[in-house]
């Protein structure tokens, strides 16, 4: 399957090494198209148009969108509107404790994991990938 990962690049990255460790785990598996996200060493070298143009041609290809959201980013945001749009599942997982924003919490289209520890995550993205792949 074609995973879109989505994490925060200039809402702040904080938790790049996790959205690192996460797309190597989905990678196992399945292709991550937005592998950057984990980039721990990202550098902005493309011009912000053909930015927005391949994410958005990325999010229309992919099977399913996972999001970390605990880090807020309008980019993120916008993506998950995105998918919406385009009927594409999308999984969020946010750390215990923050407060999401109402206009996540408040779709009910959209599956959101509360989680307080990051081995949570790797069970569940196994699982919610398979059930994906069933699906
Ligand atoms: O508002 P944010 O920058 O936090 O938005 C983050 C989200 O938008 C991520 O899920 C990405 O999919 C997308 N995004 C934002 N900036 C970039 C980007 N930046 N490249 C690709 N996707 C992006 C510049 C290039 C990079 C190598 C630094």
């Amino acid at each position: 399957m074609k995973i879109y990962f989505a994490g925060s690049i200039r809402g702040g990255r904080s938790d790049a090494d996790l959205y690192h460790r996460l797309i190597a785990c989905m990678k196992r598996t399945d292709t991550v198209l937005t592998e950057h996200v984990g980039d721990l060493h990202l550098q902005e070298s493309t011009e912000d148009p053909d930015i927005y143009a391949q994410d958005t041609a990325w999010l229309r290809e992919s099977d399913l969108v996972i999001a970390e959201c605990s880090c807020p980013s309008l980019g993120v945001g916008y993506e998950l509107a995105y998918a919406e749009r385009f009927g594409k599942p999308v999984h969020i997982f946010c750390r215990k404790g923050i407060h999401l924003s109402a206009m996540l919490t408040g779709d009910p289209y959209f599956r959101i994991y509360s989680y307080e520890d990051e081995a949570e995550l790797y069970p569940l993205l196994d699982q919610i990938l398979k059930k994906a792949r069933e699906a």
